[in-house]
């Protein structure tokens, strides 16, 4: 007679990755962070103020169908609500937060990445750039946020739009989001040149390359 429970509890741990070193498994927390309740600004020292009648968005590269949008076409997009958390590799966690935006998985919908579509780029009005593989931006909990609990997001925090990616390190969430390029080929972004991890897991602590 096997032990089903005992098998289905390792099993379940496995795919957690459970008794790694340094590895927090499933908990809430990653490790090496420490949960928050304000929520702290990082920039490259500009804060591009984007007014609604300046502001476009362009998805292009290697999609089947390029969209370039003005505010009111972004806005008259379908638009969801999400809650999630976020994760900086400075330390710090908050929790809970209230987005509203257009999911991922929408504008993916819309414009039809190729077959040798693999990465995504992020380009933001600041020249912040950030890279993350297509699989990493095609997830459910991945949003183009306008607004944070329920009202527009300050510009400091990247207002008007800004990518919101929860589980990777926030890093990889480019602030005034300008352009959003698919591409064959990778293409590290302005951090992760200068010797963050590409892939920025913070459940696996890939904080460094
Ligand atoms: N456009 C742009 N996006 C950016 C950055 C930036 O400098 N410019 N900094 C990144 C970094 S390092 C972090 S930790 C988060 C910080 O987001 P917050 O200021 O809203 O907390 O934004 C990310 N997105
Ligand atoms: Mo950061």
């Amino acid at each position: 007679m096997t032990n089903d429970k005992l098998i289905d509890r390792k099993q379940q741990w496995a795919r957690e990755g459970r008794l790694l070193t340094g590895a927090a498994g499933a908990d809430r927390l990653p490790p090496g962070q420490r949960l928050v309740k304000d929520w702290p600004v990082l920039d490259l020292g500009e804060q591009p103020a984007v007014p609604p009648e300046k502001f476009r968005l362009d998805l292009d590269g290697a999609v089947a169908h390029p969209l370039s949008l003005s505010w009111d076409e972004f806005m008259a997009l379908p638009q969801a609500e999400s809650v999630s958390d976020m994760h900086c590799v400075t330390q710090w966690s908050r929790y809970d937060n209230t987005w509203t935006g257009v999911s991922a998985r929408v504008l993916l919908e819309r414009v039809k990445p190729r077959p040798d579509a693999q990465h995504v780029i992020f380009h933001a009005y600041d020249g912040y750039t950030t890279n993350v593989r297509l699989e990493q931006f095609d997830q459910p909990d991945v949003f183009l946020v306008h607004s944070w609990e329920g009202k527009p997001i300050d510009r400091r925090h990247g207002g008007p739009l800004r990518v919101l990616i929860p589980r990777l390190y926030l890093w990889k969430s480019a602030k005034w989001i300008r352009r959003v390029e698919f591409t064959a080929a990778d293409r590290p972004g302005f951090w992760e040149v200068r010797g963050y991890n590409n892939n920025a897991d913070p459940w696996q602590e890939e904080r460094y390359s």
